[in-house]
């Protein structure tokens, strides 16, 4: 695209003015009071995150970044709307972070952090300038001319339930009102997950997309009169609100998950189709016992509040359905699904000895006073601080813990998909591969390539695996261990599914007229394979949150497939390959940024010398007893969080014991050579 105008020109002075003055009054703190000791806000993982106290400064800055990306940007490049989270996920309560979310409903690209940053931590006048320029440069490059006749774009606020996020919300409006309310409108979502927050800037942009494909109005909007301006305007405003509520995104949700176990529905609905299903259906599944209750832990944050909402819903359809159909016992009696939350915000600090990441860092279950004893014995998940993060567990009889993490949600996805793009005819025409990363368990990608499913290593962050998924897949299944993650469908791919479902549905149609009578009323509830496939696959795409990873919309996808795999007990789940022993731990050091990783952050260049330590260390576990497999089994990495100011190092092995053994010795290179 060719470049026409620039920031400095778009943007105008009065409002760079304004914003630099608003700064310049209120500065990102220091050190001690010392300007010469300014702390330095790095765009992490995820966004800027660190101790919420010394976040004011950075989300106003962010709020007025989001303001520029959804007024300014091209809606093609993820303008026209935007998104702040503030959130600090899986960290401790008194932390908080700012996330930027673009027009698409995606974290904010890559190319945009160095600008970020440069506007987050400018502290005079001069570099203030400088850094707007290098928006200019960098960021609204592509951005032609901004159309005259363009609502104000919005910014969507939320946050998770930590104390201090109110506050820093605030700040960040006030970042974006800078810009004026004609240029950018704020809409605040309150305490919502992070996923929530970037299915409502995706679902701006599709209402106003499908407003003006479907209705052309566009087009007569121009040539109108001021009057019929204003009534397509309010209409236009109207459909975004509905599109961008928290209704609008639980429905879409729930009603997918309803499709995807519609066929159990039906097969359990008595009458001669009932028996007719049971034999062709019930042959194939090992347990229709129905599946115990899933325990949530919810992190003692925003997951909990979420979850009951959607739970409400599902209590509504239940009740209209049976109000609206003559099976309303069989409807009402059962529940679609059953969800037992735990830990929510009354329960205590966020993340605090539960969550996802507690969990699937030390390998056990939630240790919260009210929780310590319940999860015995259960069918459990858990989600993280800000509910993107799922994962899944079960504590045996004897007190053996077992762990379903990212790894295993990604095989069991994968697995079900492919089974389903067989049976619609179409594994040769779409791609299906995983996306993942360093922390993937050996045992997982090993198991991969010997079922034939192809994968890809990227590095840390949803934003790379996301990347890596999109890029390499038509349909692209990422997780990272920690349970970040979901399933990616080009839009292609979509496309395809709907077609094929059309024509599908025609072939069938023209059939059914052609049939005898009396062999209609069979025909009428045989639904072909090729059928059930397919509608289970608008069914699944129904059901996951488009915009990003999801907890919410995770646990229905994989409730939904555990029902459709015959109520799959966990067990079952967790025994398709056995995890190699892990060890996660951190290493506080002076400065973690002295690391420097490759190949996807297995291997580190900096500083020198640590790689070849780490490489010695795991040659000295690997005895002469050992065959080649054990040898190659052991290995260790280590590279600067990008979320905490530590170092994590990750150690995988043959035995738990030389895990212990290899990290604790890998933990002292970091020390010494950091
Ligand atoms: P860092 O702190 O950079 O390791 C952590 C997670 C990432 C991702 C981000 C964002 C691990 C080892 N790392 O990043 O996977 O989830 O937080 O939340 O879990
Ligand atoms: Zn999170």
């Amino acid at each position: 695209m060719e470049k026409t105008t620039t920031f400095a020109a778009l943007l105008p002075l009065e409002t760079r003015r304004k914003f630099i003055r608003l700064c310049l009054l209120s500065p990102p703190p220091t050190k001690d009071d010392d300007d010469e000791n300014s702390i330095f806000f790095s765009y992490g993982t995820a966004g800027f995150r660190c101790n919420h106290a010394l976040l004011d400064a950075v989300a106003f800055r962010c709020g007025f970044i989001a303001g520029c990306v959804a007024a300014y940007e091209d809606e093609e490049e993820g303008g026209g709307a935007s998104g702040i989270c503030v959130t600090a996920s899986h960290n401790e309560a008194s932390d908080n972070g700012l996330k930027i979310v673009d027009g698409r409903g995606h974290v904010l690209s890559e190319r945009y952090e160095s600008a970020c940053e440069l506007v987050c931590n400018a502290r005079t006048e001069e570099a203030l300038e400088k850094a707007l320029d290098a928006f200019e440069e960098k960021v609204f490059a592509f951005k032609k001319e901004r159309e005259k006749s363009r609502e104000a774009a919005v910014v969507y606020f939320g946050r998770d339930t930590r104390e201090s996020g109110e506050r820093l919300v605030e700040r960040a409006k006030e970042g974006a009102r800078v810009l004026g309310e004609d240029v950018v409108k704020i809409c605040d979502r309150g305490v919502v997950t992070t996923p929530m927050l970037h299915y409502f800037v995706y679902a701006h942009g599709k209402a106003v997309e499908a407003f003006y494909e479907e209705e052309e109005e566009e087009k007569q909007k121009k040539e109108g009169r001021e009057e019929e301006m204003d009534a397509i305007a309010e209409r236009l405003r109207v459909k975004v609100d509905a599109a961008t509520q928290e209704l609008a995104y639980f429905k879409r949700m729930a009603i997918g998950y309803l499709s995807l176990i519609e066929e159990d529905e039906e097969k359990k609905s008595h009458g001669t189709d009932g028996d007719f299903r049971k034999n062709v259906v019930e042959g194939l599944r090992a347990n229709a016992t129905g599946l115990p209750p899933l325990h949530v832990d919810c992190a003692n944050g925003v997951g909990f509040v979420a979850f009951e909402k959607l739970m409400a819903l599902f209590d509504v359809i239940r009740e209209s359905s049976s109000t609206n159909t003559s099976h309303a016992t069989t409807t009402t009696t059962r529940k679609e699904i059953a969800l037992v939350l735990k830990n929510g915000p009354s329960d205590g600090p966020v993340n605090l000895n539960c969550g996802s990441d507690f969990v699937q860092k030390n390998q056990r279950a939630p240790d919260t006073s009210s929780s310590r004893l319940s999860f015995v014995n259960q069918r459990c998940a858990s989600v993280d601080g800000d509910c993107d993060r799922l994962v899944y567990f079960s504590i045996e009889e004897g007190g053996n813990f077992l762990l379903c993490d990212g790894d295993k949600l990604s095989i069991l996805i994968a697995f079900f998909l492919i089974e389903q793009l067989f049976l619609a005819g179409l594994a040769h025409k779409i791609s299906l591969g995983i996306a993942h990363t360093a922390y993937s368990n050996g045992a997982f990608t090993k198991f991969c390539e010997k079922n034939g499913v192809e994968t890809v290593c990227a590095k840390t962050g949803v934003k790379n695996v996301h990347k890596a998924a999109e890029e390499n897949f038509d349909i692209g299944v990422y997780f990272e261990s920690n349970g970040h993650g979901t399933a990616l469908f080009s839009e292609e791919t979509v496309e395809l599914i709907e077609k094929e479902l059309v024509d599908e549905l025609t072939r069938m149609s023209v059939e059914q007229q052609l049939k005898k009578e009396e062999e209609k009323s069979l025909q009428s509830v045989i639904l072909t394979t090729k059928l059930k496939a397919l509608l289970t696959l608008k069914a699944t795409i129904q059901t996951i949150n488009p915009a990003v990873g999801d907890a919410i919309s995770s646990v229905l996808l994989i409730e939904g497939i555990l029902r459709k795999k015959g109520n799959m007990p966990f067990q079952e789940w967790h025994a398709m390959y056995r995890d190699l022993p892990t060890k996660q731990t951190k290493v506080k050091v002076r400065d973690r940024t002295v690391i420097e990783c490759f190949d996807s952050e297995r291997k580190c260049s900096k500083p020198e010398g640590l790689q070849q330590r780490i490489d010695e260390i795991i040659d000295s576990f690997s005895s002469a007893n050992d065959d080649n497999n054990n040898k190659n089994m052991n290995r260790a990495f280590v590279r600067p969080s990008g979320t905490e100011d530590i170092v994590r190092v990750y150690v995988e092995a043959s035995d738990a014991a030389t895990c212990e053994a290899i990290a604790k010795k890998v933990e002292d290179a970091v020390v010494e050579f950091c």
